[in-house]
This record gives C-alpha cells, sequence and structure tokens, in this order.
C-alpha cells in the first residue's frame, strides 16, 4: 500500500488543466492509496468556507467521494489557503492538521508541513502571517459580507504580485537553520513539506543522524506526487494531458 503526498496545487476556476488533472488523480490512483495528505495551497485563494460556488464545489464533491470510499485523507494548511476550516472538514470528510505535524511513515517519524514557516528570511511575510494567523483578526475577517472578503482578496494578491517580484530568489527558499532546528525539536529524521516549488530530495544531518527532506513539486506546468511505500518514497510527475484522454 502507498501513502500519497501533494502540495501547491493552487486551483482556481482559471486554470481548468490543473482542475482536471487533479480530478483525474482523485478519481483514479487516489482511490488505491492508503491515505492522502495534502500539504496546503490546494487553493490559489480561500476567503471563507461559506464562499460555495461550481468551482468549490467540485473539487469539495471529489474529496467526498474518496473519504467516503475509504482513503482517509488529511491537509494542513498553505499560506493562501490558511481560512479553509470545519465546514470544509465537515462537507469532504478531510480532516485538518495543526501546521507542524509529526506521521509514523512506515515507521519513520516524519515531519509534515506546508514550508512557508521555514522561510525565516523573509521577514515581511512572516510579518504579515503573524497578523493573518490571529485568531481575532480572522474572526472579524470571516464575519464581513462575501463580497467584501472578495474585494479585499483580490486587492491583497495584486498588492502581493508586485512585491514578490522584488524579493531575492534566495530568501524565497527555505532557512537551512529553521530545518535543522525544526527537525530536531521534533526529533525526526524525515520532512515532507511543499511552498518553495523546488521538488528535491536533500540528504542532511540532523544530531548526527542521516536525514532527509523531501521537497513536493508544484502543479503549476503538471502534477506533482509524492508515493510513499515500507520500501521507500518516490517523486513523481503526473502529465496535464494524461487526464484529457478522458
Ligand atoms: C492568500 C496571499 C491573498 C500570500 C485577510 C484576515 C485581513 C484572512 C485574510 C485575505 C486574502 C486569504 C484570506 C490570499 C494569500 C494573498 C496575498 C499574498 C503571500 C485578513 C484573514 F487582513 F484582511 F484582515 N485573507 N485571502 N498572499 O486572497 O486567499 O500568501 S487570499
Ligand atoms: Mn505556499
Amino acid at each position: 500500500m502507498t501513502i500519497c503526498f501533494i502540495a501547491d496545487l493552487h486551483l482556481s476556476a482559471d486554470r481548468p488543466d490543473i482542475t482536471d488533472c487533479f480530478l483525474h488523480f482523485m478519481s483514479t490512483e487516489a482511490t488505491q492509496c492508503e491515505a492522502l495528505y495534502v500539504l496546503g495551497d490546494l487553493f490559489e485563494m480561500w476567503i471563507g468556507d461559506d464562499d460555495d460556488n461550481a468551482f468549490h464545489r467540485q473539487i469539495k464533491c471529489a474529496f467526498k467521494a474518496l473519504t467516503d470510499s475509504g482513503v482517509p485523507c488529511f491537509f494542513i494548511h498553505g499560506n493562501r489557503d490558511f481560512l479553509i476550516g470545519k465546514q470544509f472538514s465537515r462537507e469532504t470528510g478531510v480532516m485538518l492538521l495543526p501546521e507542524h505535524t509529526v506521521i509514523d511513515l512506515y515507521g519513520t517519524p516524519t515531519l509534515i508541513l506546508h514550508g512557508d514557516t521555514l522561510c525565516t528570511l523573509d521577514e515581511s511575510y512572516q510579518r504579515y502571517r503573524k497578523k493573518v494567523h490571529n485568531p481575532f483578526i480572522q474572526w472579524l475577517f470571516l464575519r464581513l459580507p462575501l463580497a467584501w472578503r472578495q474585494a479585499v482578496g483580490r486587492k491583497m494578491r495584486s498588492g502581493s504580485s508586485s512585491n514578490n517580484q522584488m524579493k531575492s530568489y534566495d530568501i524565497m527558499d527555505v532557512t537551512p537553520q529553521a530545518v535543522t532546528d525544526l527537525m530536531s525539536e521534533h526529533q525526526v529524521t524525515h520532512m515532507i513539506h511543499g511552498h518553495t516549488h523546488r521538488p528535491a530530495v536533500h540528504d542532511l544531518t540532523i544530531d548526527g543522524q542521516q536525514a532527509t527532506r523531501t521537497v513536493l513539486g508544484d502543479w503549476y506546468d503538471q502534477g506533482s506526487v509524492l508515493l510513499c511505500t515500507a520500501a521507500g518514497c518516490q517523486l513523481q510527475m503526473r502529465s496535464f494531458r494524461m487526464a484529457d484522454q478522458n
């Protein structure tokens, strides 16, 4: 049996190619998995579970079908969909996990996370993150009418895309020290995350022990999945064209 990890799909109604590939994945190989872990940024944006539309219903239905079929699904918030909440969880059967979670991956304690908390050199992002993760600020935001939240979201996204072009490539990656500190704190020799869109398997040393950091890829030009069995983990790509064949 296989445990599957995905992240950074950035699903939106504007990218039917990504959506088709994801829905194809959910109705085929995901049904064969022992569990599915989504490590954040499933959606390009999320302004509240009450933002119900045909696009969101389509994605929620795919999770409901998978969890109903007996495949446990877990979700960790990304920096874009951190407002996914209990209503989404109830509607889909997807279980929400804390931002840093240790799982037993076939005998290896493994820390799973989105990865944005590792980008500690991006101080302006970390300041912004602290604000929008504040429960009181979230409570206030979620009380705004949906149309206002949509307008705020649009404004913030257009501001952020101009801001990010000014940041260097390096501060957008994880800080090596943040990785080793977090792995040491949680006493793990394996970490799996996304967010940086730099799929790779990194070898490192944690407290004198050989360790691994697996980085999931994004779903911008193709799908990216991490398949783990008792024999080990494999990063794989999924062509967007495959989903067309149905
Ligand atoms: C998601 C990002 C927009 C990055 C706003 C409180 C506040 C939540 C929110 C609004 C925006 C998510 C929820 C979106 C991610 C952006 C721009 C940059 C770097 C508040 C709580 F502040 F208004 F009170 N938001 N949306 N960004 O459009 O999905 O990750 S979003
Ligand atoms: Mn991200």
